[in-house]
Order: C-alpha cells, then sequence, then structure tokens
C-alpha cells in the first residue's frame, strides 16, 4: 500500500498522516520532517535545505527525490507506506513513478487535504515553529499554488486523487480520510 498526502502548508497533513499510520500500521514517511532531521543533525543536506525552508520554498527536487529514494529502495514496513509531503512538484512525482515502476510497485491513492487560506494561516501563526512567521507562511501558500497543485490534475487523471475536506476537529477530518480509502464504504474517488 503506498498513500500520498497533498495540502497546502497547515491542512494537517502531518497530524492526520501519523494517525493513519499508527491504524493502519504502515510506515509515515515525512520530508519536512526528514529535512527538519538533516538541520538538526548539520548534514550537508540539512546545510543546504535549512535556508530554503526559512524562506518558504521548497527544497531542491535533486535533494529531495535522492533523500526519499533512499528510503524507499529498501522497504521501510511490509504493509506499506504514508508519503507525507512529497511529492511536491511534477519533477518530483515524475521521479516518484520511475522509482515504483522499477520497483513494480504501484500508489494506492492520493489523498488531498482541502482548507481555506484564513484557516491554515491561524493555524500555522498558533503552532510557531520557525518557518511559520506570516511572510513565510505567505510564500509557502504561493509555492503550494504554483508548484503543488499542478499535481492535483496530474493524479486525477490516473483516477488517483480522492479530495477530503481537512476543516473541522481532527477526529472529523480522520473519518473522511477512512472513507476515502479504497475498500472503504463511501468510496468517493473523484
Ligand atoms: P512540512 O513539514 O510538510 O509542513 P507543512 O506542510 O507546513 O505542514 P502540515 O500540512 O503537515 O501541517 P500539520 O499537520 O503540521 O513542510 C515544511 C517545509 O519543508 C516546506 O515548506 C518545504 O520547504 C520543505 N519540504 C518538505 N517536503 C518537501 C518536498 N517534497 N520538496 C521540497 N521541499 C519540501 O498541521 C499544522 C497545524 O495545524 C498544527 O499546529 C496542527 O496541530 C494544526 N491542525 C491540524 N489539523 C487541525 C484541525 N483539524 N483543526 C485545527 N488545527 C489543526
Amino acid at each position: 500500500m503506498l498513500i500520498i498526502f497533498i495540502g497546502p502548508p497547515g491542512s494537517g497533513k502531518g497530524t492526520q498522516a501519523e494517525r493513519l499510520c499508527q491504524r493502519l500500521g504502515i510506515t509515515h514517511l515525512s520530508t519536512g520532517d526528514m529535512l527538519r532531521a538533516a538541520i538538526a543533525a548539520e548534514t550537508a543536506l540539512g546545510l543546504e535545505a535549512a535556508d530554503y525552508i526559512q524562506r518558504g520554498e521548497l527544497v531542491p527536487d535533486q535533494l529531495v527525490v535522492e533523500m526519499v529514494g533512499q528510503v524507499l529502495d529498501q522497504p521501510p514496513s511490509a504493509n506499506g507506506c504514508l508519503l507525507d509531503g512529497f511529492p511536491r512538484s511534477l519533477p518530483q512525482a515524475e521521479a516518484l513513478d520511475r522509482l515504483l515502476e522499477s520497483q513494480q510497485a504501484g500508489i494506492t491513492r492520493v489523498l488531498e487535504l482541502e482548507v481555506d487560506q484564513p484557516e491554515l494561516i491561524e493555524r500555522l501563526l498558533a503552532r510557531q515553529r520557525t518557518d511559520d512567521t506570516l511572510e513565510t507562511i505567505e510564500n509557502r501558500l504561493q509555492v503550494f499554488q504554483n508548484q503543488t497543485s499542478p499535481l492535483l490534475d496530474y493524479y486525477r487523471q490516473r483516477g488517483l486523487l480522492a479530495t477530503v475536506s481537512g476543516s473541522g476537529t481532527v477526529e472529523q477530518v480522520e473519518d473522511r480520510i477512512q472513507a476515502a480509502l479504497p475498500g472503504q464504504q463511501n468510496d468517493d474517488q473523484d
């Protein structure tokens, strides 16, 4: 099983990914968490990624693809995994396709989490991570619009996309995600 979460910053990808992975017994792979760990450990990747994250820009595709490729080369769990925040650009999505093709694996479902912009800004300002300043948040939202949202059509055309509202309580969103997964009663693919 391979599930992908796509959504603007603050839409709750990390929050929901953690819960879903626990429920399904699959591995949670968050490129944001991996990059922050690299920054904390001051690795070469971390030193290069830090400025991009601080400005709210995407870390260059090549670096992120290499980082994810290394993990997916050794399947992290027999049950599968959830990619949280990857891919975030068309070149990343194409690189993932190539990687999966070489492993003869496929994508189970791509879940889009949709939340209005004012609510996103409110959530992120409340979180107070170092890249959660108003200026950076506005840039991240723009980057999502320009570079990540084209992926929605990319996956919609392949019949893989399900869109779920990320507003409401964490439990309400969790129930909607559960219903949007294959094999669920309200299987409602876009
Ligand atoms: P990420 O770590 O992926 O972070 P995010 O998109 O900001 O957050 P997420 O959507 O996971 O929100 P969360 O659950 O935490 O990316 C950070 C940066 O890393 C990017 O800007 C980029 O620079 C870099 N990066 C990562 N992946 C990359 C890639 N593939 N390519 C290039 N660069 C990459 O929720 C946010 C807040 O909302 C939390 O405080 C949470 O408690 C709250 N919340 C969640 N659900 C809620 C709900 N239902 N109601 C109210 N609040 C809720």
